[in-house]
């Protein structure tokens, strides 16, 4: 296997590549280097490897549908590819399929541009902003609003047990934003004063839930006790395409070490790293095609990636 997948692989899954957006672009930054160096003398074994990589790269963290899909419409797309009648040599295999990934990465960035325009809008002038975990989706939408000559403020949670609410933090001041960290716990104490929620998203069902970072429900929860927008900055990229026909999503259970290294004996310990928050409690969506209702989510998915249902 190409030595950029099998870096790649071990980062993902020792949490240095973090966030479901830094994910997809890491693992399809792997597929174009290992396709681009390929030396494969066929067709079909140069699709062989492509799939094998993406097969691998997906595995590394089996939750993150955006790495799904863009790696599923490389290997898609090298196979349409391949039946033309004009592409005979695996050199120019190579080549489109190269293309074609960088092309998907300017694509993704076009969008997450656009994305963030629309959720800067979405703040309010004088706002007092919540937002939890590290979403590199949110804080595009808060830089951008702050590059707008919007005057708001951030609280971010320091989302136990990796702490990425101090990454959030660290970026948001260093964009000249107004920001403070605090416990996960004060959630309901900050949420009275607050005007918006943004969060980000790893995975958006058929249903329209939500999966984000464990304490996204609770804050959503919070969110409609006290009447207070709650939006997900998502791409339609974090479609799971599997979950129309019946799948749920995985949520995947982190080293409990990480909470308590060496824990009493009889004391258990659980570390969930994601959990569902139901569409319900969601006021939209800020994806790149505008803001838009939980429940449109899957439709518009659907249409931007190509998926045909029971097809
Ligand atoms: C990160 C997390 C983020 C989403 C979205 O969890 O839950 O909210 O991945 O991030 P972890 P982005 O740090 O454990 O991966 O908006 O950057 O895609």
């Amino acid at each position: 296997m190409h030595k950029s997948v099998k870096a790649t692989i071990r980062d993902i899954k020792a949490l240095e590549i973090q966030g479901a957006r830094n994910v997809a672009r890491s693992a399809v930054t792997a597929l174009a280097a290992s396709a681009k160096d390929s030396k494969a003398k066929s067709n079909a074994s140069f699709r062989k490897e492509l799939a094998e990589a993406a097969d691998a790269l997906a595995m590394s963290r089996p939750t993150e549908p955006m790495m799904r899909n863009l790696l599923d419409e490389a290997v898609r797309f090298a196979a349409e590819q391949a039946k033309s009648r004009e592409v005979r040599s695996v050199a120019a295999l190579k080549k489109l399929v190269v293309a074609h990934e960088n092309e998907m990465l300017a694509k993704v960035d076009e969008g997450a541009k656009r994305l963030a325009e629309y959720g800067a809008k979405l703040i309010p002038d004088d706002a007092l902003v919540l937002t939890h975990c590290h979403s590199s989706t949110s804080t595009s939408c808060m830089i951008a609003a702050k590059k707008m000559r919007k005057k708001f403020s951030v609280v971010c949670f320091e989302t136990r047990p990796r702490w990425q609410g101090r990454k959030t933090a660290a970026e948001l001041a260093g964009a000249g934003i107004d920001v403070t960290l605090t416990v996960d716990g004060a959630m309901n104490l900050f949420m009275k004063k607050a005007d918006i929620v943004i969060v980000g998203a790893d995975s958006v069902t058929s249903r329209g839930d939500l999966i984000n970072k464990i304490g996204t429900s609770t804050l959503a929860h919070i969110a409609r006790m006290n009447d207070v927008s709650f939006y997900s900055a998502a791409e339609l990229f974090k479609y799971s395409p599997m979950t129309i026909y019946g799948t749920r999503e995985k949520i995947e259970e982190r080293d409990p070490k990480e909470v308590w290294d060496r824990p009493p004996r009889g004391v258990k310990i659980r570390n969930p790293a994601f959990e569902a928050t139901a569409a319900k409690y969601v006021s939209g969506y800020i994806t790149e095609l505008g803001v838009i209702p939980s429940q449109s989510f899957f439709a518009m998915a659907t249409e931007k990636l190509g998926i045909r249902i029971y097809g």
